[in-house]
């Protein structure tokens, strides 16, 4: 097998610990988000966004097999980065991705109290006094994940914004295929850039090898996508053909979950 190719499917996550041990552990991604174990906070530095309105040099759309993934290339250096709320420091955009069903009613990986929405996308970004990516993954506070969750909403104008990543999913039907794209800001999609209430809590890359080095930060805010775009979306050939790529929710052990109220 090629190196760097991950070895996984979406039919048993189950059987992931097998091959990649860390899948079993304790600081396990995603959970459901279950109020009885919220703990409020009114006191932290907002959640602050810093460059998600500039134009890159370039993005690219990428089919890896599991995901649909959206990564740029930013003039240095401005890298969009995210900083304040539960982070200390200052931690650097890399890519977006999206995790989804077989229908509506399952897709996302995190739950809030026991429900689940159609979509979820991720912001990876890495600690910046890392130096990179691989040396962040390394770490129990190297990476920085936003996951934002979207609900059906059929208003054409509502969900406009999302097409600027979707309408090139025809272009990437099959796995390993990347297309470059127009440039655009990621404020493109409304919510990015913008203050809202959140969940935090610490935990792991949700697909092997599970590395326990993430801090989630969960939207309270839902953002709108529509059936036909959740269609296009399916109609993406992943490896292995699965038909999902949700991870099922792991035992949140002892840990807490902030609720950052904005
Ligand atoms: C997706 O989720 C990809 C992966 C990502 C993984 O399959 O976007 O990205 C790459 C570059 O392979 O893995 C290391 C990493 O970011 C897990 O990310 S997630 O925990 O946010 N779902
Ligand atoms: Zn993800």
């Amino acid at each position: 097998w090629p190196r760097g190719i991950q070895l996984f499917n979406y039919i048993d996550p189950e059987s992931w610990k097998y091959n990649y041990p860390i899948c079993n552990r304790y600081r396990q991604s995603p959970i459901d988000l279950n109020p009885d174990y919220f703990r409020y906070v009114v006191d932290s530095p907002a959640l602050k966004w810093i460059g998600y309105d500039d134009v890159p040099d370039n993005i690219t759309i990428f089919n890896n097999g599991h995901t649909l993934e959206l990564s740029g290339f930013w003039p240095a250096p401005s890298i969009p980065f995210i900083t304040g709320g539960p982070l200390r420091g200052e931690y650097l955009f890399t890519q977006l991705h999206f995790h989804w069903g077989e229908d509506n009613t399952v897709g996302s990986e995190h739950t809030t109290d026991g429900s689940s929405y159609p979509l979820e996308m991720h912001m990876v970004h890495w600690k910046r006094t890392y130096g990179s990516f691989n040396e962040a993954l390394r770490h129990p506070d190297g990476l920085a994940v936003i996951g934002l969750f979207f609900e059906i909403d059929e208003d054409p104008e509502r969900v406009a914004p999302l097409n600027m990543i979707f309408d090139h999913i025809g272009d990437v039907r099959e796995a390993n295929k990347k297309v470059n794209v127009m440039p655009f800001p990621l404020t493109v999609l409304d919510v990015i850039g913008r203050q809202f209430s959140f969940m935090s809590y610490m935990g792991s890359l949700t697909t092997p090898p599970c590395l326990e080095s993430v801090i989630w930060i969960l939207s309270n805010f839902v953002s709108p996508v529509s059936t036909s775009q959740m269609v296009e979306l399916r109609k993406l050939r992943l490896r292995n053909n699965d038909r999902r790529n949700y991870r099922p929710i792991q035992p949140r052990n002892d840990r807490k979950i902030f609720f950052y109220l904005n």
